[in-house]
Protein backbone atom coordinates (compact mmCIF):
# COMPACT_ATOMS: atom_id res chain seq x y z
CA UNK A 1 0.00 0.00 0.00
CA UNK A 2 1.16 3.58 -0.57
CA UNK A 3 1.82 5.71 2.50
CA UNK A 4 -0.24 8.15 3.44
CA UNK A 5 2.02 10.72 2.23
CA UNK A 6 1.45 14.93 2.81
CA UNK A 7 -1.40 15.29 0.65
CA UNK A 8 -0.21 18.59 -2.19
CA UNK A 9 -1.68 21.39 -1.51
CA UNK A 10 -3.35 22.70 -4.47
CA UNK A 11 -3.96 21.00 -7.31
CA UNK A 12 -1.07 19.81 -10.00
CA UNK A 13 -2.54 22.43 -12.65
CA UNK A 14 -1.65 22.09 -16.41
CA UNK A 15 -0.08 24.24 -18.91
CA UNK A 16 -0.86 23.65 -21.85
CA UNK A 17 0.75 23.92 -25.01
CA UNK A 18 3.68 22.83 -27.73
CA UNK A 19 6.22 20.35 -26.19
CA UNK A 20 9.98 22.42 -27.07
CA UNK A 21 13.36 22.24 -25.52
CA UNK A 22 13.52 24.62 -22.68
CA UNK A 23 17.27 25.69 -23.56
CA UNK A 24 16.40 27.08 -26.92
CA UNK A 25 14.05 29.64 -25.65
CA UNK A 26 16.63 31.96 -23.41
CA UNK A 27 16.19 35.31 -23.32
CA UNK A 28 18.71 37.78 -25.53
CA UNK A 29 20.30 38.89 -21.81
CA UNK A 30 21.09 34.73 -21.56
CA UNK A 31 23.02 34.94 -24.69
CA UNK A 32 26.13 36.22 -23.19
CA UNK A 33 28.20 38.53 -24.89
CA UNK A 34 31.43 37.86 -22.91
CA UNK A 35 32.63 35.24 -24.68
CA UNK A 36 29.69 32.93 -24.09
CA UNK A 37 30.38 32.89 -20.51
CA UNK A 38 27.78 31.52 -18.75
CA UNK A 39 26.04 33.84 -16.17
CA UNK A 40 23.99 31.79 -13.60
CA UNK A 41 20.27 32.56 -13.61
CA UNK A 42 20.11 34.64 -10.41
CA UNK A 43 22.62 37.28 -12.17
CA UNK A 44 20.47 37.65 -15.18
CA UNK A 45 17.31 38.14 -12.97
CA UNK A 46 19.00 40.65 -10.99
CA UNK A 47 20.08 41.82 -14.01
CA UNK A 48 16.49 42.50 -15.32
CA UNK A 49 15.33 43.92 -11.87
CA UNK A 50 17.96 46.43 -11.85
CA UNK A 51 16.99 47.42 -15.47
CA UNK A 52 13.26 47.55 -14.50
CA UNK A 53 14.16 49.53 -10.88
CA UNK A 54 10.98 51.66 -9.58
CA UNK A 55 8.77 50.04 -11.80
CA UNK A 56 5.54 48.68 -10.40
CA UNK A 57 5.01 44.38 -11.46
CA UNK A 58 2.37 42.19 -11.79
CA UNK A 59 3.26 38.40 -10.66
CA UNK A 60 0.29 36.36 -12.14
CA UNK A 61 -0.30 33.17 -10.52
CA UNK A 62 -2.91 30.29 -11.33
CA UNK A 63 -6.65 30.24 -10.82
CA UNK A 64 -6.64 28.49 -7.60
CA UNK A 65 -2.76 29.00 -6.38
CA UNK A 66 -0.46 26.48 -4.83
CA UNK A 67 2.16 26.63 -2.20
CA UNK A 68 4.55 26.19 -4.44
CA UNK A 69 3.31 29.02 -6.41
CA UNK A 70 2.05 31.06 -3.56
CA UNK A 71 5.48 31.10 -1.88
CA UNK A 72 7.98 32.08 -4.92
CA UNK A 73 5.87 34.83 -5.81
CA UNK A 74 5.81 35.99 -2.05
CA UNK A 75 10.00 35.63 -2.38
CA UNK A 76 10.26 37.92 -5.81
CA UNK A 77 8.34 40.57 -4.02
CA UNK A 78 10.39 40.46 -1.36
CA UNK A 79 13.51 40.20 -3.62
CA UNK A 80 12.01 43.35 -5.68
CA UNK A 81 12.10 45.52 -2.26
CA UNK A 82 15.67 46.30 -3.27
CA UNK A 83 15.56 47.21 -6.58
CA UNK A 84 12.19 49.67 -5.56
CA UNK A 85 9.80 47.79 -8.01
CA UNK A 86 6.63 47.17 -6.15
CA UNK A 87 4.40 43.89 -7.15
CA UNK A 88 1.40 42.52 -6.67
CA UNK A 89 0.62 39.11 -6.25
CA UNK A 90 -2.73 38.29 -8.62
CA UNK A 91 -4.63 35.25 -8.76
CA UNK A 92 -8.00 35.20 -10.37
CA UNK A 93 -10.06 31.37 -8.68
CA UNK A 94 -10.26 30.99 -5.48
CA UNK A 95 -7.42 29.94 -2.14
CA UNK A 96 -8.98 26.95 -1.35
CA UNK A 97 -6.74 24.06 0.15
CA UNK A 98 -7.12 24.29 3.92
CA UNK A 99 -3.17 24.74 3.95
CA UNK A 100 -3.16 27.06 1.38
CA UNK A 101 -5.13 29.44 3.33
CA UNK A 102 -3.10 28.89 6.77
CA UNK A 103 -0.22 29.46 4.57
CA UNK A 104 -1.40 32.84 3.44
CA UNK A 105 -2.48 33.78 7.03
CA UNK A 106 0.25 33.24 8.88
CA UNK A 107 2.95 34.81 6.99
CA UNK A 108 0.80 37.29 6.46
CA UNK A 109 1.40 37.21 2.77
CA UNK A 110 -0.88 39.52 0.14
CA UNK A 111 -2.85 38.05 -2.82
CA UNK A 112 -4.92 40.36 -4.92
CA UNK A 113 -7.43 38.65 -6.37
CA UNK A 114 -7.96 39.78 -10.12
CA UNK A 115 -11.33 41.76 -10.81
CA UNK A 116 -11.04 42.59 -14.23
CA UNK A 117 -9.30 44.08 -16.65
CA UNK A 118 -9.20 48.16 -15.81
CA UNK A 119 -6.16 48.47 -13.27
CA UNK A 120 -3.72 46.39 -15.03
CA UNK A 121 -2.25 49.60 -17.06
CA UNK A 122 -0.15 50.66 -14.09
CA UNK A 123 1.63 47.40 -14.69
CA UNK A 124 5.23 48.19 -16.31
CA UNK A 125 5.56 44.34 -16.48
CA UNK A 126 4.38 40.64 -15.84
CA UNK A 127 5.66 38.23 -13.93
CA UNK A 128 4.65 34.63 -13.97
CA UNK A 129 5.44 32.07 -11.77
CA UNK A 130 4.77 28.33 -11.24
CA UNK A 131 2.55 28.79 -14.41
CA UNK A 132 2.90 30.14 -18.12
CA UNK A 133 -0.40 32.20 -18.19
CA UNK A 134 -2.33 28.90 -19.02
CA UNK A 135 -4.11 27.77 -16.12
CA UNK A 136 -4.53 31.90 -15.35
CA UNK A 137 -5.88 32.53 -18.90
CA UNK A 138 -8.20 35.59 -17.88
CA UNK A 139 -5.54 37.43 -16.50
CA UNK A 140 -3.21 36.54 -18.82
CA UNK A 141 -5.51 37.69 -21.44
CA UNK A 142 -6.12 40.89 -19.66
CA UNK A 143 -2.23 41.77 -19.65
CA UNK A 144 -1.97 41.45 -23.38
CA UNK A 145 -5.28 43.41 -24.09
CA UNK A 146 -3.47 46.48 -21.70
CA UNK A 147 -0.16 45.67 -23.26
CA UNK A 148 1.66 44.96 -20.71
CA UNK A 149 4.58 43.33 -21.85
CA UNK A 150 5.93 39.86 -20.17
CA UNK A 151 9.27 39.83 -17.99
CA UNK A 152 9.74 36.77 -16.38
CA UNK A 153 8.64 33.37 -16.06
CA UNK A 154 9.73 30.43 -13.86
CA UNK A 155 8.14 27.42 -14.11
CA UNK A 156 8.49 23.84 -14.27
CA UNK A 157 5.59 22.73 -16.52
CA UNK A 158 6.20 21.62 -20.24
CA UNK A 159 7.39 24.92 -21.80
CA UNK A 160 4.67 26.39 -23.99
CA UNK A 161 5.03 29.11 -27.00
CA UNK A 162 2.81 31.48 -25.65
CA UNK A 163 4.83 34.14 -23.68
CA UNK A 164 7.66 35.85 -25.35
CA UNK A 165 9.89 36.79 -21.64
CA UNK A 166 12.79 39.01 -21.15
CA UNK A 167 14.04 36.00 -18.55
CA UNK A 168 12.79 32.77 -18.80
CA UNK A 169 13.34 29.96 -16.55
CA UNK A 170 11.51 26.46 -17.24
CA UNK A 171 12.99 23.32 -16.00
CA UNK A 172 10.99 20.09 -16.56
CA UNK A 173 12.87 18.00 -14.57
CA UNK A 174 12.59 19.83 -10.85
CA UNK A 175 10.02 18.61 -8.66
CA UNK A 176 8.77 22.40 -7.21
CA UNK A 177 9.46 26.04 -8.92
CA UNK A 178 9.93 26.79 -5.26
CA UNK A 179 13.31 24.67 -5.75
CA UNK A 180 14.32 27.21 -8.87
CA UNK A 181 14.06 30.25 -5.99
CA UNK A 182 15.69 28.58 -3.87
CA UNK A 183 18.98 28.33 -5.95
CA UNK A 184 18.33 31.84 -6.99
CA UNK A 185 18.52 32.70 -3.59
CA UNK A 186 21.97 30.47 -2.86
CA UNK A 187 23.41 32.45 -5.69
CA UNK A 188 23.19 35.90 -4.32
CA UNK A 189 19.51 37.07 -5.60
CA UNK A 190 18.56 37.65 -1.78
CA UNK A 191 21.11 36.64 0.58
CA UNK A 192 18.98 34.99 3.22
CA UNK A 193 19.78 35.98 7.39
CA UNK A 194 17.75 34.00 9.81
CA UNK A 195 18.03 36.94 12.38
CA UNK A 196 15.28 38.79 9.31
CA UNK A 197 11.58 38.07 9.92
CA UNK A 198 10.93 38.47 6.03
CA UNK A 199 13.78 35.79 5.45
CA UNK A 200 12.72 32.83 8.14
CA UNK A 201 8.52 33.65 6.11
CA UNK A 202 10.48 32.91 2.86
CA UNK A 203 12.32 29.82 4.23
CA UNK A 204 9.46 28.27 5.51
CA UNK A 205 6.80 29.03 2.85
CA UNK A 206 9.15 27.92 0.10
CA UNK A 207 10.21 25.11 1.93
CA UNK A 208 6.08 23.89 2.39
CA UNK A 209 6.09 24.56 -1.68
CA UNK A 210 8.46 21.86 -1.85
CA UNK A 211 7.43 19.40 0.30
CA UNK A 212 3.79 19.55 -1.13
CA UNK A 213 4.96 20.06 -4.89
CA UNK A 214 6.84 17.05 -4.85
CA UNK A 215 3.94 15.15 -2.53
CA UNK A 216 6.02 14.41 1.03
CA UNK A 217 10.02 14.51 -1.23
CA UNK A 218 8.36 11.28 -2.81
CA UNK A 219 8.79 12.56 -6.50
CA UNK A 220 11.88 14.99 -4.95
CA UNK A 221 14.39 15.67 -7.44
CA UNK A 222 18.38 16.13 -5.91
CA UNK A 223 17.88 19.78 -7.08
CA UNK A 224 14.84 19.50 -4.74
CA UNK A 225 16.75 18.05 -1.89
CA UNK A 226 19.20 20.58 -2.24
CA UNK A 227 17.33 23.21 -2.23
CA UNK A 228 14.93 22.01 1.15
CA UNK A 229 18.55 21.25 3.09
CA UNK A 230 19.37 24.90 1.91
CA UNK A 231 16.17 26.05 3.31
CA UNK A 232 16.41 24.39 6.69
CA UNK A 233 18.38 26.28 8.20
CA UNK A 234 16.52 29.32 7.93
CA UNK A 235 13.19 27.98 8.56
CA UNK A 236 10.39 27.90 11.54
CA UNK A 237 9.76 24.40 11.89
CA UNK A 238 6.66 25.18 14.32
CA UNK A 239 5.30 27.59 11.40
CA UNK A 240 5.53 25.09 8.76
CA UNK A 241 4.07 22.36 11.27
CA UNK A 242 0.96 24.56 11.60
CA UNK A 243 0.40 25.26 8.04
CA UNK A 244 0.89 21.65 7.34
CA UNK A 245 -1.42 20.54 10.05
CA UNK A 246 -4.55 22.27 9.08
CA UNK A 247 -7.31 19.78 9.24
CA UNK A 248 -9.60 19.11 6.27
CA UNK A 249 -12.81 21.13 5.97
CA UNK A 250 -16.13 19.27 6.16
CA UNK A 251 -16.60 19.44 2.66
CA UNK A 252 -13.66 18.72 1.49
CA UNK A 253 -14.55 15.41 3.74
CA UNK A 254 -17.99 15.27 1.77
CA UNK A 255 -16.38 15.76 -1.41
CA UNK A 256 -14.07 13.21 -0.44
CA UNK A 257 -16.90 10.86 0.72
CA UNK A 258 -18.17 11.52 -2.98
CA UNK A 259 -15.59 10.32 -4.82
CA UNK A 260 -14.72 7.40 -2.98
CA UNK A 261 -18.64 6.45 -3.22
CA UNK A 262 -19.30 7.54 -7.11
CA UNK A 263 -15.67 5.35 -8.24
CA UNK A 264 -15.35 2.75 -11.04
CA UNK A 265 -12.90 0.45 -10.76
CA UNK A 266 -11.01 -0.38 -14.22
CA UNK A 267 -7.41 -1.89 -14.37
CA UNK A 268 -6.10 -0.21 -11.64
CA UNK A 269 -7.39 3.12 -12.28
CA UNK A 270 -10.29 4.91 -9.81
CA UNK A 271 -11.88 7.14 -11.66
CA UNK A 272 -14.64 9.39 -10.17
CA UNK A 273 -16.90 11.70 -11.02
CA UNK A 274 -18.06 14.06 -8.30
CA UNK A 275 -20.70 16.42 -9.69
CA UNK A 276 -20.79 20.22 -8.86
CA UNK A 277 -18.97 21.79 -6.55
CA UNK A 278 -18.34 25.57 -5.37
CA UNK A 279 -15.13 27.10 -6.28
CA UNK A 280 -14.20 27.28 -2.40
CA UNK A 281 -14.11 24.06 -2.69
CA UNK A 282 -12.44 23.33 -5.82
CA UNK A 283 -9.06 21.93 -4.04
CA UNK A 284 -11.04 19.09 -2.71
CA UNK A 285 -10.89 17.58 -5.82
CA UNK A 286 -6.90 16.31 -6.36
CA UNK A 287 -7.44 15.75 -2.46
CA UNK A 288 -10.09 13.55 -3.15
CA UNK A 289 -7.76 11.95 -5.80
CA UNK A 290 -4.74 11.49 -3.62
CA UNK A 291 -7.45 9.64 -1.30
CA UNK A 292 -8.91 7.06 -3.93
CA UNK A 293 -4.73 6.34 -4.82
CA UNK A 294 -4.15 4.95 -1.27
CA UNK A 295 -6.71 1.91 -2.22
CA UNK A 296 -5.22 -1.02 -2.48
CA UNK A 297 -4.37 -2.36 -5.83
CA UNK A 298 -5.11 0.93 -7.57
CA UNK A 299 -2.03 2.83 -9.26
CA UNK A 300 -4.17 5.54 -10.48
CA UNK A 301 -6.58 7.72 -9.45
CA UNK A 302 -8.99 10.42 -11.47
CA UNK A 303 -11.23 12.61 -10.05
CA UNK A 304 -13.53 15.27 -11.76
CA UNK A 305 -16.51 17.39 -10.84
CA UNK A 306 -17.71 20.68 -12.48
CA UNK A 307 -16.68 23.66 -10.59
CA UNK A 308 -19.49 26.94 -10.26
CA UNK A 309 -19.17 30.32 -8.07
CA UNK A 310 -19.87 33.94 -8.88
CA UNK A 311 -16.93 35.34 -10.83
CA UNK A 312 -16.17 32.20 -11.87
CA UNK A 313 -16.83 30.36 -15.64
CA UNK A 314 -18.65 27.20 -14.78
CA UNK A 315 -16.02 24.31 -15.77
CA UNK A 316 -15.05 20.84 -15.10
CA UNK A 317 -12.08 20.14 -13.03
CA UNK A 318 -9.92 17.28 -12.84
CA UNK A 319 -7.14 15.41 -11.51
CA UNK A 320 -5.34 12.79 -12.08
CA UNK A 321 -2.85 11.23 -9.44
CA UNK A 322 -0.37 7.91 -10.26
CA UNK A 323 1.87 6.16 -8.75
CA UNK A 324 2.80 4.31 -11.94
CA UNK A 325 5.83 5.04 -13.18
CA UNK A 326 5.18 4.21 -16.60
CA UNK A 327 2.33 6.61 -16.22
CA UNK A 328 2.86 10.01 -17.77
CA UNK A 329 0.17 12.45 -16.78
CA UNK A 330 0.72 14.85 -19.02
CA UNK A 331 0.69 12.70 -21.80
CA UNK A 332 -2.20 10.59 -20.87
CA UNK A 333 -4.28 13.71 -19.77
CA UNK A 334 -3.15 15.21 -23.31
CA UNK A 335 -3.73 12.38 -25.37
CA UNK A 336 -7.30 11.51 -23.25
CA UNK A 337 -9.17 15.17 -23.73
CA UNK A 338 -6.88 16.32 -27.02
CA UNK A 339 -6.96 19.83 -27.98
CA UNK A 340 -9.84 22.77 -27.39
CA UNK A 341 -10.75 25.15 -30.67
CA UNK A 342 -7.93 27.04 -30.13
CA UNK A 343 -5.50 24.59 -30.11
CA UNK A 344 -4.27 25.00 -26.48
CA UNK A 345 -5.09 21.63 -24.16
CA UNK A 346 -7.14 20.59 -22.01
CA UNK A 347 -4.70 19.79 -19.35
CA UNK A 348 -1.62 18.65 -18.73
CA UNK A 349 0.81 17.34 -15.73
CA UNK A 350 4.25 16.64 -14.58
CA UNK A 351 5.61 13.22 -13.37
CA UNK A 352 2.79 11.47 -10.74
CA UNK A 353 0.39 14.48 -11.14
CA UNK A 354 -1.94 16.07 -13.23
CA UNK A 355 -5.09 18.52 -14.14
CA UNK A 356 -7.30 18.83 -16.90
CA UNK A 357 -9.83 22.07 -16.84
CA UNK A 358 -12.73 22.02 -19.59
CA UNK A 359 -14.91 25.04 -19.89
CA UNK A 360 -18.90 24.32 -20.25
CA UNK A 361 -19.12 27.27 -21.94
CA UNK A 362 -22.64 27.61 -24.16
CA UNK A 363 -23.86 24.97 -21.53
CA UNK A 364 -23.61 26.99 -18.79
CA UNK A 365 -25.95 27.97 -16.18
CA UNK A 366 -29.65 26.94 -15.56
CA UNK A 367 -30.72 26.72 -11.89
CA UNK A 368 -33.11 23.86 -12.74
CA UNK A 369 -32.19 20.66 -10.89
CA UNK A 370 -33.40 18.37 -13.90
CA UNK A 371 -31.54 20.23 -16.57
CA UNK A 372 -28.27 20.17 -13.89
CA UNK A 373 -28.57 16.94 -13.65
CA UNK A 374 -28.56 15.99 -17.52
CA UNK A 375 -25.80 18.29 -17.90
CA UNK A 376 -23.58 16.47 -15.08
CA UNK A 377 -24.83 12.86 -16.83
CA UNK A 378 -23.62 14.12 -19.88
CA UNK A 379 -19.92 15.34 -18.72
CA UNK A 380 -19.50 12.41 -16.86
CA UNK A 381 -20.34 10.33 -19.50
CA UNK A 382 -18.33 12.02 -21.82
CA UNK A 383 -15.10 12.31 -19.31
CA UNK A 384 -15.47 8.62 -18.43
CA UNK A 385 -15.83 7.55 -22.35
CA UNK A 386 -12.39 9.87 -23.31
CA UNK A 387 -10.56 8.09 -20.40
CA UNK A 388 -12.04 4.70 -21.08
CA UNK A 389 -10.55 5.04 -24.61
CA UNK A 390 -7.34 6.28 -23.21
CA UNK A 391 -6.60 3.56 -21.02
CA UNK A 392 -7.95 1.00 -23.58
CA UNK A 393 -11.99 -0.09 -22.68
CA UNK A 394 -14.84 0.54 -24.37
CA UNK A 395 -17.25 2.85 -22.62
CA UNK A 396 -18.70 0.30 -20.37
CA UNK A 397 -16.20 -0.39 -18.72
CA UNK A 398 -15.38 -3.68 -20.46
CA UNK A 399 -12.09 -4.88 -22.29
MN1 LIG B 1 4.73 23.79 -8.98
Amino acid sequence: MRPAAPTAAGDETFNGGKLMPATEKKSPAARNENNGAVRNSAARLMELLEAHRGERHIIVLQDFPDPDAISTAFTHQIACEAYDITTDIVYSGRISHQQNVALVRLLNIELTRHEGAKDLKKYAGAIYLDNQGSTASQISKDLQAAGVPTLVVVDHHETQQDLSPEFVDIRRSIGATASIYAEYLQQGLLRLDSGVQDHVRIATALLHGIVTDTNGFIYAKPEDFQAASFLSRFKDADLLSQIMKQARSRQTMDITERALRNRTIVESFSISGIGYLRTDNRDAIPQAADFLLTEENIHTAIVYGIVTGDGWEETLVGSLRTAKITLDPDQFIKEAFGRDAGGHYFGGGKLSAGGFQIPIGFLAGGDKDDYRDQKWRLYDAQIKQKIFAEIGFDKDGDK
